[in-house]
């Protein structure tokens, strides 16, 4: 694994002014980066980040548990598999592709990716199976990114596509394939805009592991997280809502909204609380009640102003 934040680029080019504060501390660590992941290629290479002011009263998940409690069914469908058998999947090179009614369509290779002003943001994650984390990311705004592409004024929505790999992603290869592939996402423009959704390349402190989506995924906090399509390989902006994978695969179960509402329980169990991994006690103690919108309804309840939550689920 080699993909680091380079230490050469400029501070110029990321601009808050508590950036400047910290620029000895960033560079040490980035030389100390280098180091460490020449010592240690297996693992993930440290990422310098700023500081964000995205945080959470609430104690994060143990890194251990983050990196091994998944949902990537490229790698299976057991919750241990992703971490499992995700060993020989290459994250770099890589190259995500950005197209459809946007001005200027681009190819933006990992290491352009990783020049994107990162910063660490600890969010809630929610996923609709009921369970939750607090992850610290590392990871810039897509609207950094479309901005670069100029979406046209017909643009609506955004499409997302994961890589297809069989030779590397067992999960794919097999004879019972759960999904049909590429893993496809899709928000609505005004939500894929939004401050708080991101695109992560790292997570504490580090370039992302592989079961969880390297080199780079999305990462919507108010909604339910299979929305946060792992290792895109092309984003496009559309007219039309786009394919869903879950959405495809079970309407009533999975909307295209999936934001996070413990008063819309899924068919089959309810939303109303969840139980926080690495909490000791699965599904006993630590259940907790289920904020609307992930306790991220300050920032987001606007978007969707006099729409029936109920019907858009
Ligand atoms: N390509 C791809 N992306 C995916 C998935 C998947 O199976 N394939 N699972 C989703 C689901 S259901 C969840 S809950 C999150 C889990 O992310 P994590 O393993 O980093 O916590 O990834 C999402 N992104
Ligand atoms: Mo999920």
């Amino acid at each position: 694994m080699t993909a680091y934040r380079p230490p050469h680029i400029a501070a110029s080019e990321i601009t808050p002014e508590r950036f400047f504060l910290n620029r000895r501390t960033f560079l040490a660590t980035a030389v100390g980066g280098l180091v460490l992941g020449g010592a240690t290629a297996a693992r993930a290479a440290v990422l310098q980040a700023l500081p964000s002011p995205y945080k959470l009263d609430e104690a994060m998940t143990p890194e251990e548990d983050v990196t091994s409690y998944n949902n990537y069914y490229e790698f299976g469908t057991g919750k241990g598999d992703p971490s499992a058998n995700s060993g020989s999947f290459k994250p770099s090179p890589w190259t995500v592709k950005v197209d459809g009614m946007v001005g200027r369509p681009k190819e933006f290779g990992l290491e352009e990716l990783l020049t994107f002003p990162l910063e660490e943001r600890t969010y809630r994650m929610r996923c609709v199976e009921a369970w939750s984390m607090v992850i610290p990311w590392i990871g810039f705004p897509l609207a950094a990114l479309l901005d670069k592409v100029e979406p046209l004024g017909s643009a609506k929505y955004v499409a997302f596509e994961t890589v297809v790999r069989p030779e590397e992603m067992p999960g794919q290869a097999g004879y019972f394939q759960p999904l049909e592939w590429p893993y496809r996402e899709g928000l609505r423009l005004d939500e894929a805009r939004h401050p708080l959704t991101i695109l992560s390349v790292g997570l504490y402190g580090r370039t992302l592991p592989n079961q969880n989506g390297a080199p780079i995924r999305l990462v919507v906090p108010w909604k339910y997280g299979f929305k946060g399509i792992k290792s895109i390989v092309r984003i496009s902006l559309t007219e039309t809502p786009p394919p869903c994978t879950w959405n495809l695969v079970a309407p009533n179960e999975y909307g295209f909204y999936a934001n996070v509402n413990p008063a819309v329980d899924h068919p089959r169990w309810s939303q109303a609380t969840e139980n926080r991994i690495g909490e000791g006690g699965f599904f006993g103690a630590n259940r907790r009640d289920t904020l609307p919108f992930n306790g991220y309804g300050d920032d987001v309840a606007s978007l969707y102003a006099g729409m029936d939550l109920k019907a858009n689920f």
